[in-house]
């Protein structure tokens, strides 16, 4: 049934629509301030100016959201539900501006007022609803997905404490919770008609219908009930609005009361904290898997609230048979893989269906996304966790995995070994469940996120799955949106552009290759210059008044942003940085311009090598500071608190780009495009997307270096780390100071670990990359002494990063994954 439209009711749609000038934005703010925040000009707060603002905002806002919904429902379309436990947002109101097109009819209304836009846009704070790449990409795909038309819902979690907030003290990373919602969030609508009702533990029940047919029932222990909060997601361009569903936890009953009854007063309300955890904090690991209860609990909870949730939709519209036409399902990575054994259960313990019937429905709908190869990074939970969290679950996991292990053992006689890798099951000391296994039985289709590590994922972590089910695997490259990254992070690179290509780039990035034909023209470089110049500006007044950060805009900046990690290769950058420290402290010549070399990244709390390289930054940046030839041409900074918002404030000053990773562990890397496209040039290993991203810009405008995934394979074996150092005394004196007591303030065995690390093992060929990075670092340096070539560079890199926005890859996923069409939102 479609829902009436408000002209059956009597109301002129046309007349309710908010004006879009300033003068009805001013207008509407000071009713928010008033009837919404009781405050009014003069008593009202920074906070509540922000508040009024957004909320002006978001009900300009409503009728597109209210209009999608309609098309959506009217027609026989396909809709994704983007499955993902992480979504990394960013700032909302400078996004929902620019999309409404009333960036500067909101100027203008505040200035009359005498506040100013950018302050509230300054002000507000971001859900940081994930851990990084994984969780940004999602982010830029709803808008991708909203701009291209694709009807699409994103399923998650509400987390109430985000990704911990990074301070630095003496050094050291100091978590810090993060309470995002403590000033309102006034993005989000709370939908009080929907619930669902999640069961954990327990037992099932078997018996026999009246048919004879087996008939399962789970009877859980204990329920938690899911509720949701939409975040609209509004397409660039167009008429069109998706949304961001986020599951929270409530307890199942107010308070349990028979146990009130007893007088167990304590106990009842423990139930209800219990059940309220589930939705609490965001675990802030990326890359390895601990087998935490909770973190299981959360992803059943957001996955079965999410298919409840579709199939309650459905059910409005159609038929349970019709599931997998109007549902194309993508799982983010294996963490929302239990999709597979509870849509399974729904369709057959719920909805009646047999087993054939409903295997066929999850096989048509689902699809996975890899998004690394690194072994614990790959999840897999105990098998007695499963089985007392999730019963009923486990039996369908078996039930799925003894006819895969049959077809599998048919089609492969006698090959026990594959039979017991591809088995669902792991066995060792502690039987476990593995995920991507799972996924990838059920799976459509199943991609890797660039090209290299499409093929990597084909040739080892899902080898026999590539080799039983060939036409599954593909690839999608992933993107970035350039409304984030480029429109609103690099207001004066759009507008340079946009002079050169004309409008339209926004949603065809592939235009921005116009730019090619002015790379040569002089008076276009320097304007191109002094763009990149008033950012590094605007970049370093933020880092001194935030920060007390001092750096000189006229110097190179060398920037490294992204999760600290030992693949990622932060110590190479830093032991560059101490190579450049001792030739300037010895007086001999480094060929090149003074460089700010700056960091920022989070280290998961538990990682502690990874809180020692930031411990290490620190020292390296106060060791060139204390040595006044050094000091002179070189700066090392580490900007605390990496996050989208600070994100947007890097990319847009950056002039070289740091993907230094060991080749092969990089799945994609998606910072890799931001920064290229704000013109830096990449220094960078033949990892990730790297690869793509050198062949389009020419590798005449990348600096490339280091092994390739193949050469590392090869070189792990004999590998010995202390003989590269015995070749190369430059390096050898590099590290005798990182060993150093100057370096460690007094403790030569401060940094220990990383020097113990490095000598024996080097896991990640940090230093059999050393001395290729430093010739490529001094080519860098080189062609940064001649603006002319290096902006010249820097232009086309613009130029050609077309294929890297997020449009493309959804309209990939759209075609190659999903087989759906978009869906014209009617102009309202
Ligand atoms: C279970 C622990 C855990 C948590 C998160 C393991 C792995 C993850 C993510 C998959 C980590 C992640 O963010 N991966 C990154 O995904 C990006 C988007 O595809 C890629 O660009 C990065 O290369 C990849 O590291």
């Amino acid at each position: 049934m479609t829902p009436p439209t408000l002209q059956a009711h009597g109301v002129d749609e046309k007349a309710i629509a908010l004006g879009l000038d300033a003068a009805s934005i001013k207008r509407d703010f000071i009713k928010k301030l008033y009837f919404d925040l009781a405050k009014f000009p003069g008593v009202a707060t920074r906070n509540d100016h922000y508040l009024a603002l957004a909320l002006a905002v978001r009900d300009r806002l409503l009728h597109r959201w209210v209009s999608s919904a309609r098309t959506y429902l009217e027609g026989e379309h396909r809709t994704v539900l983007y499955l993902s436990a992480e979504y990394l947002l960013g700032p909302q109101l400078g996004n929902n501006l620019l999309a409404l097109g009333i960036e500067e009819a909101a100027r203008e209304a505040l200035g009359e007022l005498g506040l100013s836009l950018d302050e509230l846009v300054e002000h507000e704070g971001e859900p940081g609803l994930g851990n990084g790449g994984l969780g940004r990409l999602a982010a830029c795909y709803m808008d991708s997905l909203a701009t291209l038309d694709y009807p699409a819902i994103g399923h998650g979690i509400r987390y109430e404490f985000g990704i911990f907030r990074q301070a630095i003290r003496q050094g050291w990373q100091v978590e810090l919770t993060d309470r995002w919602l403590q000033h309102g969030n006034p993005w989000e609508v709370r939908r009080w008609d929907i619930e669902h009702v999640v069961g954990f533990g327990g037992r099932t029940e078997h018996s026999e219908d009246t048919l004879g047919r087996l008939r399962v029932r789970w009877i859980p222990e204990r329920i938690v009930k899911g509720v949701p909060f939409d975040t609209p997601v509004l397409g660039y361009g167009n008429a069109n609005a998706n949304f961001l569903r986020l599951w929270g936890a409530v307890a199942g009953e107010e308070l349990d009361l028979d146990a009130f009854q007893v007088g167990e007063y304590r106990k009842a309300v423990e139930e209800k904290v219990r059940s309220e955890n589930i939705s609490k904090v965001l675990y802030p690991n990326d890359q390895t898997a601990a087998g935490k209860q909770l973190r299981l609990e959360q992803q059943y909870f957001f996955v079965s609230c999410a298919l409840k949730d579709a199939i309650r939709l459905l059910l409005q519209r159609t038929t349970i048979e019709r599931f997998a036409d109007k549902y194309a399902i993508q799982l983010n990575d294996t963490h929302p893989s239990l999709a597979v054994p509870e849509l399974m259960r729904l369709l057959m313990d719920e909805h009646g269906m047999s087993w054939d019937q409903a295997w066929s429905i999850t096989t048509r709908s689902i699809s996975y996304t890899n998004h690394t190869l690194m072994p614990e990074a790959l999840e897999t939970w105990p098998l007695d966790l499963m089985a007392r969290l999730l019963p009923r679950h486990l039996e369908i996991i078996f039930e799925i995995n003894q006819r895969f292990l049959d077809e599998i053992r048919e089609r492969f006689p006698g090959d026990d070994a594959r039979v017991q890798r591809m088995s669902l099951i792991g066995e060792g000391p502690v039987r476990t469940v593995r995920m991507a296994n799972l996924a990838s039985v059920a799976s459509r289709r199943i991609n890797g996120v660039a090209a290299l590590h499409s093929r990597l994922l084909r040739e080892t972590v899902l080898h026999d799955f590539a080799e039983a089910y060939p036409d599954r695997f593909t690839n999608v490259t992933n993107g970035v949106t350039p409304r984030r990254f480029v429109a609103l992070a690099n207001p004066a690179l759009s507008k340079l552009v946009e002079e050169v290509v004309g409008r339209g780039w926004l949603t065809d990035l592939e235009r921005v290759r116009g730019l090619e034909h002015v790379a040569d023209d002089a008076a276009f470089r320097e304007r191109f210059q002094a763009v990149k110049r008033a950012n590094k500006e605007r970049l370093a007044r933020w880092m001194l008044d935030a920060h007390g950060l001092h750096v000189d805009p006229s110097w190179m900046l060398d920037v490294q942003c992204k999760r600290i990690h030992e693949y990622k290769r932060q110590l190479l950058n830093l032991l560059h940085a101490l190579w450049r420290f001792d030739r300037l402290r010895q007086g001999e010549p480094v060929s090149e311009a003074p460089r700010t070399i700056l960091l920022a990244g989070k280290a998961a709390p538990a990682y502690t090598a990874a809180k020692l390289v930031i411990r290490l930054t620190h020292a390296v940046s106060d060791l060139v500071e204390r040595d006044a030839r050094a000091r002179r041409l070189l700066r090392v900074v580490f900007v605390p608190d990496f996050n989208v918002k600070n994100a947007q404030r890097i990319y847009p000053a950056a002039e070289l780009s740091e993907q230094i990773s060991t080749a092969g562990m990089e799945a994609s890397g998606t910072g890799n495009m931001k920064l290229a496209m704000n013109g830096a040039l990449t220094i960078g290993t033949l990892d990730g997307a790297n690869v793509e991203i050198r062949e389009a810009v020419g590798a005449e405008h990348f600096f490339l270096f280091g092994l390739t995934a193949e050469e590392v394979v090869a070189a792990r074996e004999g590998y010995r780390p202390r003989d590269v150092v015995a070749a190369d005394p430059e390096l050898a004196r590099v590290l005798d100071l990182l060993g150093s007591k100057e370096l460690g303030g007094g403790d030569p065995g401060l940094f220990r670990p990383l020097l113990g690390s490095l000598l024996d093992r080097d896991p990640f060929f940090v230093l059999a990359d050393f001395r290729a990075y430093v010739r490529a670092q001094e080519e860098v340096g080189r062609l940064y002494a001649q603006p002319d070539r290096w902006t010249r560079s820097a232009i086309l890199n613009v130029a050609r990063m077309g294929r890297f926005s997020s449009d493309r890859s959804i309209r990939d996923y759209a075609r190659d994954i999903w087989e759906m069409a978009a869906v014209r939102v009617p102009i309202g």
